[in-house]
């Protein structure tokens, strides 16, 4: 007897288990450059030109341009001299290294290293704990030194985390008036992108980006242009090292790395910093206070848990830590993208 469940095998189930074949297709096309191929050629391109060009085999790229346009990440034109591909809009905006747009390095730290930790998924929630050892052989106890083990991986994380300002930064950053701040400390501001968005914002402030020395070399070396005279920079552990008094403190992606007590710790050292009537923003993606979603949230906290020490909260939980400290008039701005703006006052 044939099983009628074949037949209604859901296509959730079927999406789901597909998800994994889909991101690396997506980033394999990035990677070999298929999307900057096509969009610095400026007309469409037959798949042997652009494997020629690519140097990769002709079979392999067919198949992949063709699961690039199943995928609406590419278009196909059948002519009488065969297929020719191009960028939609969806590739051209968000897969080329060059728009400003670009996820292409995020893209790119997911497939290289993220990848490789939610390999080891299963024994990440068996032990509660980050991946890094099994994933890369290095110790885990520190996940930032794990994280930045060779100053390429780093530049890769701080790059990857610079794509998501040039998406929604702004939404981020307008979601409270902070027009009357002056002197702003973005703490593990990183490569700069969400700084750069802020002086842009708000032209009369400056805007110190305060990480790790090797971070700020980089990021002042590589990430920041120098004529940017708004940002300046400060090397530092934000757990060992003073933090200086400023009217507002940027915890941008910073709490979602750490469990409670250390969150509650560096909370403490920024309330004692922060000058009366000044304030601090976080900026995380905020769970619903049911839990039940939203599902990218969701997905980012597993990951917290693959790669750090901490985890996505919900907007009581973020206040709770907020007035542990001695916050006050906590607000909350759901801003309908992938982060939310929290604000405390002292
Ligand atoms: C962190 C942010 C990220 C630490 C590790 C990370 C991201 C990826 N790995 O603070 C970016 C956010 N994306 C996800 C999936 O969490």
């Amino acid at each position: 007897m044939g099983s009628t469940e074949d037949l209604d095998y859901p296509q959730i189930i079927l999406q789901y288990s597909n998800g994994f074949l889909v991101s690396k297709i997506m980033f394999t096309a990035c990677e070999l450059g298929v999307f900057d191929l096509l969009l610095e050629s400026g007309q469409p391109l037959s798949s042997d030109a652009i494997a020629a060009r690519l140097g990769t085999s002709a079979i392999g790229m067919e198949r992949l341009l063709d699961a690039c346009v199943g995928l609406k990440l590419l278009a196909v034109e059948l002519t009488q001299e065969g297929a020719f591909y191009r960028n939609t809009e969806i590739s051209r905006t968000y897969l080329t290294k060059s728009s400003p747009k670009s996820q292409y390095h995020i893209l790119m730290y997911y497939s290289n290293t993220v990848y490789l930790c939610w390999h080891y998924l299963t024994d990440a929630v068996r032990e509660g704990r980050n991946q890094y050892e099994r994933a890369f052989g290095v110790l885990s106890k520190d996940p930032f030194g794990a994280m930045y083990r060779s100053e390429e991986e780093m530049l890769k994380f701080l790059a990857g985390q610079n794509s998501v300002w040039g998406i929604c930064g702004r939404d981020v950053l307008a979601a409270f008036d902070l027009s009357a701040f002056t002197r702003i400390y973005d703490l593990g501001g990183g490569g700069g992108a969400l700084a750069r968005e802020y002086v842009s914002l708000y032209p009369n402030c400056t805007v110190t980006i305060y990480d790790l020395p090797k971070v700020v070399q980089v990021a002042k070396e590589r990430l920041v242009p120098p004529e940017e005279q708004r940002i300046a920079f400060h090397e530092g552990d934000f757990f060992k090292d003073s933090i200086p008094e400023a009217e507002l403190y940027i915890l941008s992606k910073i709490l979602h790395d750490w469990d409670d007590e250390k969150c509650r710790q560096l909370l403490a050292k920024v309330h004692t910093a922060c000058r009366p009537g000044g304030g601090v923003l976080l900026v995380e993606s905020l769970l619903s206070e049911d839990r039940s979603g939203p599902v990218e949230t969701q997905l980012y906290s597993m990951n917290m848990l693959v790669q750090t020490e901490g985890k996505e909260r919900t907007a009581a939980e973020y206040r709770k830590l907020l007035e542990a400290v001695g916050f006050r008039e906590v607000q909350v701005k759901r801003t309908g993208r992938l982060y939310d703006a929290v604000l405390g006052r002292k």
